[in-house]
């Protein structure tokens, strides 16, 4: 500011307030944010704007001077800090707008999960990786892995596996039915032994028998869960068709799978059963892992555990796949897969499998 003229604010003086009132509002109609009008509102209207530079220089005027230009710089000052708290409230205004724009939810918009607290990544369940290591077992072993239907014909879940209509053996496997054709002839399937029948059905129409197969998957049954058993379970099924096969191959693989999942200290035993698709057929079971053997209430006190059954092929199911029984022969197991779990790690009661209870779930990450 020019000290020359000591009487009154020459109109340079007027003109560079004017100037910085321009500059100041340009500033101010320029700001596009909050963030924008915190980071730069200090250079335009606070401590270190030109007005309040000009302001702190006043004590070199004399009083009149002083008095006239301070009064001027006021004017000014009011004027820019009307225009930032006016371009405050619109941009407050339009950040709550963006914000409700980005909140809205329009019926039908597709709702995305917030993910819950704490924040972990997900993991695989202990039945997946349990599923995981048996395949990886049975792969190791020659064996493919193959996958089948979870909805069957009445025909692929009992028929074709020797197990006709109004048979007493279906009473063995309380069965859920899917409304869909005639009544009672669509079901989840209650065991992974109809996949047998799509195999065998498959190697026979593209001529590549032998069969050395597992196929893993979900089963249903109208079981009531308890410390052993859950309305939806898993089993992986086994299938060998191949010329010369014999029950001793059946319990060699038995044996080597035992040894491999489980390790050499846990004793298995085959017992004489029954299973309308396997004649002779067996039961196969595992010391109690809970209990080593002592009796439990998991293993209802007899210090083994079922983990599932097995057999040679019945010829009347090579006959319903038309497999000649006479050249090829073979042998078939299913073992429940959380039922090996269960035994795995020691859990002694199956249904904390689905409980979704995080602090079971992060034992197994
Ligand atoms: C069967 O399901 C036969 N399909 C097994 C088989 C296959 C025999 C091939 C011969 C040849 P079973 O109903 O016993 O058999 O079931 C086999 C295993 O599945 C049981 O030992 C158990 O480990 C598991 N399992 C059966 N029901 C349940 C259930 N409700 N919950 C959990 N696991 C189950």
């Amino acid at each position: 500011m020019s000290h020359d003229d000591e009487s009154a604010p020459s109109s340079h003086v007027a003109d560079q307030i004017a100037g910085h009132v321009a500059d100041a509002l340009a500033a101010v109609a320029a700001l596009t944010s909050m963030q924008d009008l915190d980071e730069r509102g200090g250079a335009i209207v606070g401590k270190r704007s030109a007005l309040a530079v000009m302001q702190r220089s006043l004590a070199g005027l004399s009083p009149d001077q002083r008095r006239d230009v301070g009064a001027r710089l006021q004017e000014a000052r009011r004027v820019v800090e009307e225009a930032v708290a006016s371009r405050r409230a619109e941009l407050l205004a339009s950040a709550r707008t963006q914000r409700l724009e980005a909140d809205r939810l329009e019926l039908g918009d597709v709702v995305v999960q917030r993910r819950p607290w704490p924040l972990t990544d997900g993991h695989a369940g202990l039945v997946s990786t349990t599923q995981a290591q048996l395949e990886d077992v049975f792969v190791a072993m020659g064996y493919e892995v193959a996958d089948g239907p979870q909805v069957e014909s009445d025909w692929y879940n009992f028929e074709a596996l020797n197990i006709p209509p109004a048979h007493p053996a279906r009473g063995m496997w309380d069965t859920f039915y899917v409304g869909l054709g005639d009544p009672e002839t669509v079901v989840l399937r209650t065991h992974t032994s109809p996949t047998q029948v799509h195999l065998m059905e498959s190697a026979v129409a593209t001529g590549t028998l032998p069969i050395h197969a597992v196929a893993p998957g979900r089963c249903f049954r109208r079981d009531t869960p308890d410390a052993r058993h859950l309305a939806v379970f898993h089993q992986i099924e086994g299938l060998v068709v191949d010329r010369g096969i014999t029950f001793a191959d059946l319990a060699g693989t038995i044996e080597t799978f035992t040894r491999a999942y489980f390790g050499a200290d846990i004793d298995s035993r085959l017992r004489p059963s029954y299973f309308p698709f396997t004649e002779p057929s067996a039961e196969f079971e595992i010391t109690c892992t809970i209990c080593r053997g002592e009796g439990c209430r998991t293993c209802s006190h007899t210090g083994w555990i079922e983990l599932g059954g097995c057999g040679m092929l019945d010829p009347a199911v090579f006959d319903s796949v038309g497999i000649d029984a006479e050249e090829w022969s073979g042998f078939a197991f299913g073992f429940g897969i959380d039922r090996c779990a269960q035994m795995k790690v020691g859990l002694s009661d199956m249904r904390a499998l689905i409980e979704n209870d995080v602090r079971f779930l992060d034992q197994f990450a």
